[in-house]
């Protein structure tokens, strides 16, 4: 039995177009959704795993699979869809899921044979099983898994040609902010794998730079902290000689043992969500761990980079107290903070969160034809009427903000205080040239995506 699971590629031109930036490598990341299915699935299946951001094969003079499975993120529906057509054109059986088969149930069954909604582990021997003996339902829910049934993810499948690997060592997040659907899809509940499962899987990583997944590396509680160190000590001990960046909340700076622990272990960088420079912001964004009173970001950004891990600050702009200026404000906090590279996205309400639920209410979703629209659902164009800024405003503030953190001379400036810390200052310069290279290419995608809307109204 052949089945080919498929990433279908991604929507953000930056990261599709490998050729044109040669940063763009950097930038694509495996599909583990797929490696995760591939590791769950029986031996007498022979697997290929399709990641179309590497190039989009052509499907039919590939050898007749048995089943197809898709995975997609919102931004990646359309695609998806074509893909499905093209192969239930042929007969074969799609089954799709995911983020966006979860949150989308109804308009996902249109177009494939076959949803699973929630996480795979509980249920994907069952979809296959009845896709043996062609009696697949419409519907399969996995809920959420039990955390010793995550498999090891089959890290041989893929191609070479990424600069990262991945892994994930925990799910679920308490935090519940309005804007994310990670505690919509993986609950609230911190589940957290057994190390030596995690230090196995790290030995079948063949890259030497690994992204770990996880939303929130060392979760929010003591007892998280602490097995968090406890799997630095373990990866450290296994001497893997990986470097690994990770995504965590900003109290990962407020405990030095943590740090040093995780440096040691081979952390190089860190994904911090920062959202807002102001308090009504977070308290907007619900964004609970920042509002901590006595919070110095600075302070913690300081701590962070003292033990040589990159800080790469998320904000979002387009919150209900953003006014003009926002871009520019932005750019300077971050600067003030000190991080090294600065990610500014736009308030998108992606489905299934409290974001969007209220802006669906309030009629605010401006991009609302779907599934066409979902294509700008990649956090990089504005989809919602926002308060105080029209569309031409806010894309005008984002360019702002990216122009005044990716100035030459405030790059210059990040690189010269790296060197005086005896820093990592290529790595900083490297990291900020790839970011300005995108603001031009940005420029033109916005002037495309003007033109669209004007269209559209016309
Ligand atoms: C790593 C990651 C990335 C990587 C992508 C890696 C990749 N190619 O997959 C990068 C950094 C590139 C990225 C980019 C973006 N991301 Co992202 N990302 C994540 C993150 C943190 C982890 C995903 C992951 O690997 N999980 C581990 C795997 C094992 O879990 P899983 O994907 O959920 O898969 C399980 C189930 O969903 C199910 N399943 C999945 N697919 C399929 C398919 C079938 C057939 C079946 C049966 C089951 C199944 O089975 C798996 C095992 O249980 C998630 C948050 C999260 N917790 O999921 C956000 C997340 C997926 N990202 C999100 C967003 C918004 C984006 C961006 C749009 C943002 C941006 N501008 O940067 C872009 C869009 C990229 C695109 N493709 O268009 C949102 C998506 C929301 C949505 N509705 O689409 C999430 C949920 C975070 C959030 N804040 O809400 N992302
Ligand atoms: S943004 Fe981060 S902290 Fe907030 S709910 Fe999502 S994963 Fe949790």
């Amino acid at each position: 039995m052949r089945l080919y699971l498929i990433n279908p590629s991604n929507p953000l031109i930056r990261i599709v177009k490998l050729k044109e930036s040669r940063w763009n490598r950097y930038r694509v990341w495996k599909p583990l959704s797929l490696m995760v299915l591939a590791g769950l699935t029986p031996p007498e299946w022979e697997i290929s795993i399709v990641d179309e951001n590497l190039g989009v094969p052509n499907y039919a003079v590939m050898p007749r699979p048995d089943l197809v499975g898709i995975t997609a993120f919102t931004s990646q529906a359309n695609r998806a869809y074509e893909i499905a057509a093209h192969f239930q054109n042929s007969g074969i059986p799609v089954v799709m899921g995911g983020i966006h088969a979860t949150m989308r149930l109804t308009e996902v069954m249109k177009h494939v044979n076959s949803v699973v909604t929630g996480e795979a582990e509980s249920i994907w021997h069952q979809v296959l099983k009845d896709a043996r003996h062609d009696c697949l339902k419409r519907r399969y829910d996995g809920g959420l898994a039990e955390i010793k049934d995550i498999p090891l993810a089959r890290h041989d499948l893929l191609a070479s040609g990424y600069a990262f690997g991945a892994i994930q060592t925990t799910r679920g997040c308490p935090l519940n902010c309005n804007f994310c659907s990670v505690t919509a899809f993986n609950g609230a509940r911190y589940r957290q794998r057994s190390i030596p499962e995690v230090i196995k899987e790290f030995k079948l990583i063949r890259e030497k730079y690994v992204l770990l997944v996880d939303d929130n590396l060392i979760g929010t509680r003591s007892n998280h902290i602490a097995r968090a160190k406890e799997l630095f000590r373990a990866l450290a001990q296994a001497h893997l000689k990986k470097e690994w960046f990770a995504q965590a909340t900003i109290n990962f700076a407020d405990d030095e043992e943590l740090l040093a622990l995780a440096a040691k272990a081979g952390c190089r960088g860190v994904f911090i969500g920062f959202e807002s420079p102001t308090q009504e912001g977070l308290r907007e964004l619900g964004k609970k761990f920042n509002l901590l009173k006595e919070r110095d970001f600075r302070a913690s950004v300081r701590r962070i980079k003292r033990h040589n891990i990159l800080v790469v600050g998320s904000f979002i702009i387009g919150l209900d107290v953003d006014k003009p200026g926002i871009g520019k404000n932005i750019a300077q906090i971050a600067g003030h903070y000190g991080v090294d590279n600065l990610n500014a996205l736009f308030l998108t309400p992606l489905p299934g969160t409290k974001l969007w639920d209220q802006l669906k209410s309030e009629e605010r979703i401006a991009l609302n034809t779907f599934p066409e629209d979902w294509k700008y659902y990649t956090l990089t164009f504005p989809v919602a009427r926002y308060n105080h800024l029209s569309s031409d405003m806010i894309i005008e503030e984002m360019l702002s903000c990216d122009r005044h953190f990716y100035s030459m001379s405030q790059i210059l400036r990040r690189v010269w205080v790296s060197l005086w810390q005896l820093r990592k200052p290529v790595i900083t310069l490297v990291s900020n040239l790839a970011y300005r290279s995108n603001i031009r290419l940005n420029s033109q995608v916005y002037k495309d995506f003007k033109l669209q809307l004007r269209m559209r109204h016309n």
